[in-house]
């Protein structure tokens, strides 16, 4: 199973509507027979790719899977059957399936007689896919809200000087999580007044292979040149102001986990509905006394209400004055 999961983690595997899984194949002296793993939505399971390289030797083996194998037929067919019709004398698998449409797989393999054991290593592979088994099992996207802020919870100096408060280390470090996320969002004014490009840059010698779509969120009209509408990347307009119905067309639209970078009203606006799942803030050691707050107005008028979060990661990034502080965080729900 470690192995099935380090196939599952490939690099180079874009994100999106379907998850990472790995499988493989072994005989029954415990050798490997083949191996494969999921390439992206629309090819082929990982189970279909190691049954496919095994061929006829896939008789008799024990299937070792990330995830329970698909009882549907969505853009390929179902694994169930295939590992039946193979031969396969035995499944084993970590993860159930979260996805309603296409769950039932251990039932389906264990009605045609094969053993099926489950739950092997299931904390790692639901790590693994951690936003997409979230995302099916709540059926909305993933949300973590990133902000960078000074040391006084300021974003930026009040004459708008300040493009940014975080440190190039600190920067680096966002455009990556940008990368490893489906969606970056942000509201219509901050595209109005900030007028960020959204994309993962190369600039910082990260591997480009995705650039996750841009989503503006919001009603405020805008001048086609924003940086935002640039061919870099695609863009998606949500003409709303309801968090939950912005995620509901992203989720719709297959995409399980969302990078909210701002502005304040937006995150705010997110906070209030619950809708925040993970926060991540770079803090530098920097006090500008005034300026625009990173988060809008919560509704809080009495430390009692505190919206409290769970510190899960502290990490540094970058040396000396460049030093800044990268917490990960989760909210705590009353
Ligand atoms: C994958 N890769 O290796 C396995 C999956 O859209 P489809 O037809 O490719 O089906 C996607 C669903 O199939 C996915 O959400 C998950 O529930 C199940 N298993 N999916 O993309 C795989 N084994
Ligand atoms: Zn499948």
């Amino acid at each position: 199973m470690r192995r099935a999961l380090e196939l599952a983690a490939s690099p180079g595997v874009p994100l999106g509507p379907n998850p990472r899984v790995g499988c493989v194949l072994l005989a029954a002296d415990g050798s490997e027979v083949a191996e494969g793993f999921h390439r992206g939505a629309g090819t082929p399971h990982a189970e279909a790719a190691a049954l496919a390289e095994a061929g006829e030797a896939a008789r008799g083996t024990t299937a070792v899977v990330t995830l329970e194998p698909c009882n549907h037929t969505g853009r390929t067919g179902p694994c169930a059957e295939a590992l039946i019709k193979a031969g396969v004398a035995r499944v084993v698998f970590a993860q159930p399936d979260p996805n309603p449409v296409a769950a039932g797989g251990a039932e389906a393999l264990r009605a045609a007689g094969i053993a099926v054991e489950m739950g092997l290593l299931e904390r790692e592979a639901r790590q693994l896919n951690r936003a997409w088994t979230f995302a099916l099992e709540h059926g909305r996207p993933f949300v973590t809200w990133k902000f960078a802020t000074t040391l006084d919870g300021r974003s930026a100096a009040t004459d708008g000087s300040s493009r940014w408060v975080s440190s190039r280390p600190a920067r680096v470090d966002t455009h990556r999580l940008r990368g490893q996320c489906d969606v970056m969002m942000v509201g219509s004014s901050t595209v109005a007044i900030d007028d960020p490009e959204l994309t993962v840059r190369d600039e910082y010698d990260l591997p480009l292979a995705h650039q996750p779509l841009r989503a503006v969120v919001g009603l405020r009209e805008l001048p086609e040149d924003k940086r935002v509408f640039n061919d870099r990347a695609e863009t998606v307009r949500l003409r709303t102001h309801d968090p939950r119905a912005a995620l509901a067309e992203l989720f719709s639209l297959g995409k399980r986990h969302v990078f909210l970078e701002g502005g304040p009203t937006l995150a705010a606006a997110f906070l209030r509905a619950g809708l925040v799942d993970e926060v991540v803030a770079y803090v530098a050691p920097m006090l500008l006394g005034a300026g625009a707050a990173a988060v809008g107005d919560l509704g809080i008028t009495t430390i009692g209400d505190a919206l409290h979060l769970q510190i899960t990661d502290v990490t540094p990034l970058g040396n000396g004055p460049e030093t800044n502080v990268r917490l990960t965080m989760r909210p705590i729900q009353a």
